[in-house]
Parts: C-alpha cells; sequence; structure tokens
C-alpha cells in the first residue's frame, strides 16, 4: 500500500485529495498544525481512516521527523497561507509558510529520500498582471500581492531542486477551483452563503468588491484529480490546470441568485472594503498540455458549479 503525506489536510483540498487517495488504495497521512479548537470539519468523514498527525510548514524539524517516521512515497504540498487579501496584512508570514515553507520540504526530503514525489500546489496568481492571454506553462509571471510573489518562489524552488537534486518535484499551476467546502471567505462561497442568507431572510444584502474582475473557476474535486496524475508521470514537470473558460464575479452572482428566483442588483452592494489594493483582472487557463499529457479534463461546468455551492449552503442553513 503506498503511502502519501499530505500538508494542508484541513483545507479544502486537502479533503478531496484524501477521498481521492483512499479510493485509489493509499494510506493517507494528513499534516495539520497546532490548534487551539477542532478544525478537521471538513475531513470528519474520513477521521477513520487517514492519519492526522502533527507538524508545521514553519517549522523545519517537524517536516523531517514526518518523512523519517511515514515515509511517503508521495507528498503533496498543499500548505499555505492561501488568501490573498491576508497577504497585504501578513506578508512575512505568507513568505515564510507559502514561500519558504516549499524549500523546508524540499530539503526534508532531500536528507530523508530523494525518491519521494513531491507536488507543490502551485497557482495561477504568479501570472497577476497576464502578459498572454490564455495563460500556459511558458507565459511569464506578474504576481500582484504578496500571496503572488510567495507562490511564485515556490514554484522556482521546485522547478529548482529537480533540475539540481534530481528530485521529482512537479508544480501544479492551478486555477481557481471551489466546492460546497471552500472557505466563506473566498468570493465565490461568499457569495453561495450570502444568497441562501438572502433567501432565509438571515441577511438583507451581500457586500462585495470588484464586480468585474474574471477567473477561470472549476470544481476542486476535479482538480485533485489532475494532482494525482501528475505524480504518475514517468518525469516531473510544470501543468496548468483549469477549465479553458473565464467569468466575471458579477455573472457569478447573476447566477446564484438567479437560482434562487432572485435579481442579484437588488442585493449585492459594493464595498470598497473588500477591494485590494491590486488586482488581477482576468484569469483564463490553456490547460492543453495537462488535456494532451495527463488525459485531465474538468467535468463540472460553470454553472453546475454554482447551482452546487448554492444548494449545499441553502441544505447547510436549513439543517440549522
Ligand atoms: P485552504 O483551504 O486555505 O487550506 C490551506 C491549508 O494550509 C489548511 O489546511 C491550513 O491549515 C494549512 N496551513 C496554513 N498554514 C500552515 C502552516 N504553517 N503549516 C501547516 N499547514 C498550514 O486552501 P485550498 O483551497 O485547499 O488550497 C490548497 C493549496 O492550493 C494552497 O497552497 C493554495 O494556496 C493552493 N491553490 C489553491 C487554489 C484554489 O483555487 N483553491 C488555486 C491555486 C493554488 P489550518 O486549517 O490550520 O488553517
Ligand atoms: O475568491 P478570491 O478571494 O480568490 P483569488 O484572489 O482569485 O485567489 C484564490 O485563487 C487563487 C488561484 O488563482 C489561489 F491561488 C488563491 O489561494 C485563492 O484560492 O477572489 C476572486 C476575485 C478577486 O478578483 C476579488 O477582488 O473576487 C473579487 N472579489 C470581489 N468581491 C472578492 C470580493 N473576493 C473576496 N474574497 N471577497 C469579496 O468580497
Amino acid at each position: 500500500m503506498p503511502t502519501a503525506l499530505i500538508t494542508g489536510i484541513t483545507g479544502q483540498d486537502g479533503s478531496y485529495l484524501s477521498e481521492l487517495l483512499l479510493k485509489k488504495g493509499y494510506r493517507v497521512v494528513g499534516v495539520a498544525r497546532r490548534s487551539s479548537t477542532i478544525n478537521t470539519e471538513r475531513i470528519k468523514h474520513l477521521l477513520d481512516d487517514i492519519s492526522v498527525v502533527q507538524g508545521d510548514l514553519q517549522d523545519q524539524g517537524s517536516l523531517l521527523a514526518l518523512l523519517e517516521e511515514y515515509k511517503p512515497e508521495e507528498v503533496y504540498n498543499l500548505a499555505a497561507q492561501s488568501f490573498v487579501p491576508t497577504s497585504w496584512n501578513q506578508p512575512a508570514l505568507t513568505g515564510d509558510v507559502t514561500a519558504l515553507g516549499v524549500t523546508r520540504m524540499l530539503e526534508a526530503i532531500r536528507f530523508v529520500n530523494p525518491k519521494i514525489r513531491f507536488y507543490q500546489a502551485s497557482s495561477s496568481e504568479m501570472f497577476g498582471r497576464v502578459q498572454e492571454v490564455p495563460q500556459k506553462e511558458s507565459t511569464p509571471f506578474y504576481p500582484r500581492s504578496p500571496y503572488g510573489v510567495a507562490k511564485m518562489y515556490g514554484h522556482w524552488i521546485t522547478v529548482n531542486y529537480r533540475e539540481s537534486f534530481n528530485i521529482f518535484a512537479t508544480s501544479g499551476i492551478l486555477f481557481n477551483h471551489e466546492s460546497p467546502r471552500r472557505g466563506l471567505e473566498f468570493v465565490t462561497r461568499k457569495i453561495s452563503d450570502g444568497v441562501a442568507r438572502i433567501k432565509f431572510g438571515l441577511a438583507k444584502d451581500l457586500r462585495l468588491g470588484n464586480l468585474d474582475s474574471q477567473r477561470d473557476w472549476g470544481f476542486a474535486g476535479d482538480y485533485v484529480e489532475a494532482m494525482w496524475l501528475m505524480l504518475q508521470q514517468e518525469h516531473a514537470d510544470n501543468y496548468v490546470i483549469g477549465t479553458g473558460e473565464t467569468h466575471s464575479v458579477r455573472e457569478f452572482c447573476e447566477v446564484a441568485f438567479s437560482h434562487v428566483g432572485l435579481d442579484y442588483k437588488d442585493y449585492v452592494i459594493q464595498d470598497e472594503r473588500f477591494y485590494r489594493p491590486a488586482e488581477v483582472d482576468l484569469l483564463i487557463s490553456d490547460p492543453s498540455m495537462a488535456r494532451a499529457s495527463l488525459k485531465w479534463e474538468p467535468a463540472v461546468a460553470f454553472k453546475e458549479l454554482v447551482i452546487m455551492m448554492v444548494d449545499a449552503d441553502l441544505e447547510r442553513l436549513k439543517k440549522g
């Protein structure tokens, strides 16, 4: 039975990836940092089947000890300070976790077992002020936030450990992916939760920032399959993963509100507090390399994703 070690196990992607790897017969070891309250909501249905162990990307020794003890064949580095606005308030912490944390894991691999296959969760935020439309593996980066800068470091250190030490280190450049398990602070979940609250009379309006930015949104459940496929290839590489479609925040609102028979214009208020110091206006992927080499295709389309998220929030609030 192969062993996979996943950092960021308590996050959105950690939960979907665990489900996938369990189905494929892996032993799953999930790394969680210490917290004063239980934060395993997204993986509570898996707790009998996976091991959740303590470790932190800010602590080199903990990573070395985990690789020594659990001897994984595959490491998926999903942990990060992943919320773009927080990266302007805590830029140094974002750099330490999201950028240097990658080096710490790669160093642990280099010292404990350089044969481990490594997946780095890179991001379309690295494209930032886009230099080419659509964005593919060769598109130059132009990050627009401390988060984007930190991810760019994580990407390049992954490429460097591949080229310097011959480690199977792969970088998945994933475009936005969402689900009912998405954190409530991200715009898609903020909208689906807002729509459900308004529908049930629990809120009167929904305050958002820039409605004109465009994102290539897919379903997280589809994207973890791409992560696994990347580690099953003969050679490590960089892969862009997305749907190849883009939609504005406004369009997301239109579909979400109209699904419950409401017009978003009656409820959405634009609030300067949610604007960013620098915006990424347009992201759209060209995932042809993933399609050709990984045979990967997203299964869930934009409208289906919006409806899935709104329905899940309606159901959650109905249950109280
Ligand atoms: P998420 O829900 O925010 O999860 C982030 C995870 O990282 C959480 O489990 C968090 O633990 C953990 N973490 C944070 N700081 C840590 C530290 N110092 N040590 C160990 N763990 C730490 O993010 P996600 O949406 O699942 O995304 C997974 C990864 O893909 C992230 O690296 C993200 O930046 C990247 N990414 C995401 C997207 C997307 O659209 N979702 C697109 C491209 C790339 P706590 O629960 O304790 O906070
Ligand atoms: O949902 P968001 O916060 O996601 P963002 O910034 O695109 O980042 C996400 O995707 C990246 C991949 O490209 C990941 F790497 C990253 O970890 C994260 O998962 O914001 C999306 C868009 C932005 O343009 C933002 O300005 O929505 C706009 N927006 C408008 N009103 C808002 C709001 N975003 C948030 N979070 N909250 C608002 O009220």
